[in-house]
């Protein structure tokens, strides 16, 4: 059996950028159904696999989906805190700065991948195989870890992460989505990737 991981937080904790109500159906709708949906796929095939992590490295189809998406949303969750508008700080800093000009490079360059993403799916921040710092885009439920990166940041640009709170922009959710991004759990995040 797969569980729903504790939302991290309260569910008003990330208002006013992402309202209660975004997450009573964000984490207690969505989220929760992606549990529900993978215990009743699991169950009716057999499923032997006893992490998220094994399914999203070797699953399929609906199985992949419906893990993958649980996965995502952990991290995403993970990734957040109260609106505190934190700064990259440290080795973190200064690689985003190498790579991206400064931090506000960064933030364009992701905002605007963001904004090409057809439809459903995934921005995140990774390290990728190689040990470079790099951006990725995924649709719907694709996944880092799949293309043998290491997610540092998640940003759920599916339309339930933000239609309640900013209807169909996705350009103020994503400006506004900086202001909640925890930057030290992403700096921890980092450094476990470099001292690898
Ligand atoms: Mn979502």
């Amino acid at each position: 059996m797969f569980t729903l991981s504790p939302l991290p937080y309260a569910h008003d904790a990330l208002e006013p950028v992402l309202s209660r109500e975004t997450l009573e159906y964000h984490y207690d709708k969505h989220h929760k159904g992606y549990v529900t949906k993978l215990n009743e796929l699991a169950a009716g095939k057999g499923v032997t696999a006893t992490t998220l992590e094994e399914l999203v490295m070797n699953a399929s189809g609906a199985i992949y989906d419906n893990a993958a998406q649980i996965w995502n949303h952990d991290f995403y969750w993970a990734g957040l805190c109260a609106p505190a508008d934190k700064q990259p700080t440290g080795a973190l800093a200064a690689a985003l700065s190498a790579k991206y000009g400064s931090f506000e490079g960064f933030k364009d360059t992701f905002e605007a991948a963001s904004m090409a993403l057809f439809g459903s799916g995934w921005s995140w921040l990774v390290v990728d195989a190689g040990g470079r710092l790099e951006m990725f885009c995924g649709s719907n439920a694709d996944n880092p870890l799949k293309h043998g990166s290491t997610p540092l940041l998640g940003c759920d640009v599916w339309e339930h992460a933000y239609y309640i709170d900013y209807r169909n922009l996705r350009t103020d959710y994503l400006k506004a989505f900086w202001t909640i991004v925890d930057w030290d759990r992403v700096a921890e995040r980092y450094g476990k990737v470099v001292k690898k």
